[in-house]
C-alpha cells in the first residue's frame, strides 16, 4: 500500500525524485532584500559549506576534487567551419553540401547526451562554457556540438540551480564557428506532456536565437505530432532534423512491427513534412551493425536527405555499428568525447575518427586536439562521482529491454528510491513485460517514463502482466500510464492496444486525434502577468519560455535566485562541496569582475541553530550566518 503512495504521488510523477531542499524550507522564499551578487553568491557558499549539497548526500566522493580543471588553450586561430558554411549556404543549401562531402561528419553529444547517458544529467554549465572556445580553435572541422535540450534544460533548473539559456549562449559566443545541436521532443517541447502548439512556437523562436541544428523526434514516432515543431524550425531558418526513433530490430522476422518498410515510410514523411535532415535515432543503441547496412542502404533508396546516426554503446558494440554506416555511406555521426563514451553514453569519438584516419572518409579532425580536449573531460567527470552509475560494462541485455541509454541511470535512481535497487533485474524484465502490454512501442522519453513507471509498479507490487490484465482485480495504474493510453502523448503506429486500454481508462473514452488540436493555445500575455507575480519581477523572453515549459521548476528556481545568486559561476567542486578555511577561489562573476574569496573559518552552530562562515572576499572581511541543518 505505502508504494502504491509513493507511486502515485505527484512529484514522483512529475519525476522530481529527489527531495528539493526549498520545498522543505519554505521560510527560504519568504522574500529577503535582495542582496548584491558577492553577498549572494558567498550565503551560497557558506550555506554548502555547512550544510553540503542535497543531491551529493551520502554518495561516493571525488577523490580529487580539489583538482583544478585547465582548459587545453589550442594556440590556433578560429577557423571558419559548419556554423559560417551554414550562413552563407542557408538550410537547404547546407544539407546539400552535407551531402557532397566526402568526409564522414561528426557531432560531438559530450555536452548534452553524454552527461545526461553517463552522469544523470548533472554536468554544469561552468564547466562546458570553459571549453567551448578550445572545441573552436581545435576542432573547427566537427558538425556540431549538441549542447542543449532534452534533459538538460529542467535538470538545470530543478537541480543545479542555474539558467539553461546562460549555458546555450555561453557556448554559442566562445564557439562562434560551430553548430549548436539541440534535441527537442516534438510538441512535447523540452518537457514530458504535449504543449499547446503557440507555447511550442514561442520556444523554438526563442531556442532559434542560439540553437542552429534542431533534432526533432516524436516519442511515437507519430510525425502528425512533429509537424508544428518542424514548420516552427524551418520558419527560424535553423536547420530542422528530423528523427526516426529505432527499435525493436529489422533482423529479427519475429519483430516485424518495426521493418525496414516502416523505417522507409517514417522517412518518407519526415522528408515530406519539410525536413533539410534525417536523423536516425537509435536511443537505446538496439541498432546492430548488419542493420546499419540494411537500414542506411534502404533509407537512401528514399530520399536524398543527408542521413545522422545517432546510437549508445549499452551493448559495447556501437562502435561497430558506426562504422558499417559509414561503409554505407552515412553522411554524418554522434560521438562523445573519449573520457565521455561508452556504455550508456555515445562510442568513443577519438576511437571514430582513428578507425577512418587515411580512408576516403576520413573526418578530418586533430586526433591530438580530440585526446586534449578529452583530458579535460576526464578531470570535470571526475567532479561528478556522486552522480556515476554502477554499470562498468558493456550489456547485452539492453536488447531485452530495449531501455534508452538517457532513462537507464534515472530508473536505476528511481528504483533505488523504492528500495528496489537489488531488484533492478526484475526492474528491466518487468520494463520488457510492460512494453508489450503496451503493443510494443517506441521507448524514449517521455513514452519511455511510461513504461518506466509501470514497470517500477509491477515489481514493487509482484505484479505480472497476467495479474494487471486479470479482471478480478482492482489495480490503480500510475496516472502517467492513464494518460498515455488515453492518447495524450498521441497514437503509436497501429493505435494503442484495446485490452489494457480499457483496463486502465474503464469508463473513459480515448482520444485518436493529436493533442494539442484539443488544447487552447495559450494566453501568453495572461500567463506573462502571472508568471512575474509569481517570480515578483519582470521576466526576458527567454525566461518566460522557460517558465511556459515549466511553471513550477521555473518559480522555485527564479526564488533560489534570488536567495543564491548565479551560482552556476562557481567552480563545480565548491558547489557541490563548499569550502575548507584556508582555501582562496577566484568566481568570474562578468567579464572583467573576479572575486576573491578566501574562507577563514566556519564557528560551531550557536543556540539558536546558526553558524557563522568567516570569509574575505577581495581581502574584506564578511561574516555570514547560516542555518545549519546537517
Ligand atoms: C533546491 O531547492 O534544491 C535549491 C536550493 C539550493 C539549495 C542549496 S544547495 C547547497 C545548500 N545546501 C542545502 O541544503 N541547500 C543549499
Ligand atoms: C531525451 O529526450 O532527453 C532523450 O535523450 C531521448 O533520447
Ligand atoms: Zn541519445
Amino acid at each position: 500500500q505505502f508504494l502504491v503512495n509513493v507511486l502515485t504521488h505527484p512529484d514522483f510523477l512529475a519525476g522530481q525524485y529527489t527531495t528539493r531542499f526549498i520545498d522543505e524550507e519554505p521560510e527560504l522564499l519568504r522574500s529577503r532584500k535582495r542582496q548584491d551578487r558577492a553577498s549572494r553568491l558567498l550565503r551560497y557558499i557558506a550555506d554548502v559549506t555547512v550544510n553540503g549539497h542535497p543531491d551529493v548526500k551520502g554518495r561516493a566522493r571525488p577523490a580529487t576534487h580539489r583538482k583544478s580543471t585547465v582548459a587545453p588553450q589550442f594556440d590556433v586561430p578560429i577557423q571558419d567551419g559548419t556554423r559560417q558554411r551554414f550562413q552563407k549556404l542557408g538550410a537547404v543549401g547546407f544539407a546539400r553540401w552535407m551531402r557532397e562531402h566526402p568526409r564522414i561528419l561528426i557531432t560531438d553529444t559530450t555536452m548534452r547526451d553524454a552527461h545526461q547517458s553517463l552522469l544523470a544529467t548533472r554536468m554544469r554549465t561552468t564547466d562546458m562554457v570553459r571549453i567551448a572556445n578550445d572545441y573552436a580553435r581545435g576542432l573547427p572541422g566537427l558538425l556540431s556540438v549538441e549542447c542543449w535540450g532534452g534533459a538538460t534544460f529542467d535538470v538545470a533548473m530543478r537541480f543545479l540551480q542555474e539558467d539553461p539559456w546562460d549555458r546555450l549562449f555561453g557556448i554559442r559566443e566562445t564557439a562562434p564557428n560551430l553548430l549548436t545541436q539541440m534535441l527537442l521532443r516534438g510538441a512535447n517541447g523540452v518537457g514530458y506532456t504535449n504543449y499547446p502548439d503557440n507555447v511550442v512556437r514561442h520556444f523554438i523562436a526563442e531556442a532559434a536565437q542560439g540553437i542552429d541544428i534542431f533534432r526533432i523526434f516524436d516519442c511515437l514516432n507519430w510525425v502528425e505530432n512533429m509537424r508544428v515543431a518542424i514548420d516552427a524550425v524551418v520558419e527560424s531558418g535553423k536547420i530542422a532534423e528530423g528523427a526516426l526513433c529505432y527499435t525493436g530490430d529489422i533482423l529479427n522476422p519475429d519483430r516485424a512491427k518495426y521493418n525496414l518498410a516502416y523505417y522507409a515510410g517514417l522517412a518518407r514523411e519526415l522528408e515530406a513534412a519539410g525536413c533539410h535532415i534525417l536523423a536516425i535515432k537509435d536511443m537505446a543503441g538496439l541498432l546492430k551493425p548488419g542493420a546499419a547496412t540494411a537500414l542506411i542502404n534502404a533509407l537512401r533508396n528514399e530520399t536524398d536527405l543527408p542521413i545522422h546516426l545517432h546510437t549508445h554503446d549499452t551493448s559495447g558494440a556501437a562502435a561497430a555499428t558506426i562504422l558499417a554506416a559509414i561503409d554505407a555511406g552515412v553522411d554524418a555521426v554522434d560521438a562523445a568525447m573519449d573520457s565521455m563514451s561508452g556504455t550508456t553514453s555515445q562510442p568513443c569519438l577519438g576511437s571514430i575518427v582513428e578507425a577512418v584516419h587515411h580512408t576516403d572518409r576520413d573526418s578530418g579532425l586533430s586526433s591530438q586536439a580530440i585526446r586534449q580536449l578529452s583530458f579535460y573531460w576526464e578531470n570535470v567527470r571526475s567532479y561528478y562521482t556522486a552522480f556515476e552509475q554502477d554499470l562498468k560494462s558493456g550489456a547485452s541485455e539492453v536488447y531485452m529491454h530495449e531501455m534508452p541509454g538517457g532513462q537507464f541511470t534515472n530508473l536505476k535512481e528511481q528504483a533505488r528510491s523504492l528500495d528496489l535497487e537489488d531488484r533492478w533485474h526484475e526492474v528491466s524484465a518487468a520494463y520488457t513485460e510492460a512494453n508489450m502490454m503496451f503493443g510494443d512501442i517506441v521507448k524514449v522519453t517521455p513514452s519511455s517514463k511510461v513504461v518506466g513507471d509501470m514497470a517500477l509498479m509491477m515489481v514493487s507490487q509482484n505484479l505480472s502482466a497476467n495479474d494487471i490484465l486479470d479482471e478480478n482485480r482492482d489495480i490503480a495504474f500510475p496516472s502517467s500510464v492513464e494518460q498515455m493510453l488515453h492518447g495524450d502523448l498521441g497514437q503509436p503506429p497501429g493505435g494503442w492496444p484495446t485490452e489494457i486500454q480499457s483496463r486502465v481508462l474503464k469508463e473513459i473514452e480515448p482520444i485518436t486525434v493529436r493533442p494539442a488540436s484539443l488544447m487552447q493555445a495559450a494566453d501568453l500575455e495572461a500567463k506573462r502577468r502571472e508568471a512575474e507575480e509569481r517570480c515578483g519581477r519582470k521576466l526576458q523572453e527567454r525566461e518566460f519560455a522557460s517558465y511556459l515549459m515549466y511553471p513550477e521548476v521555473f518559480t522555485a528556481f527564479a526564488k533560489a535566485q534570488d536567495e543564491y545568486g548565479i551560482v552556476s559561476v562557481i567552480d563545480t567542486p565548491v558547489y557541490f562541496y563548499g569550502m575548507e578555511p584556508g582555501d582562496e577561489i577566484a568566481v568570474d562573476i562578468e567579464r572583467g569582475k573576479t572575486l576573491i574569496i578566501r574562507l577563514l573559518m566556519v564557528s560551531l552552530a550557536e543556540d539558536d541553530g546558526t553558524a557563522r562562515v568567516y570569509f574575505e572576499l577581495n581581502g574584506q572581511p564578511r561574516v555570514i550566518s547560516v542555518k545549519d541543518r546537517s
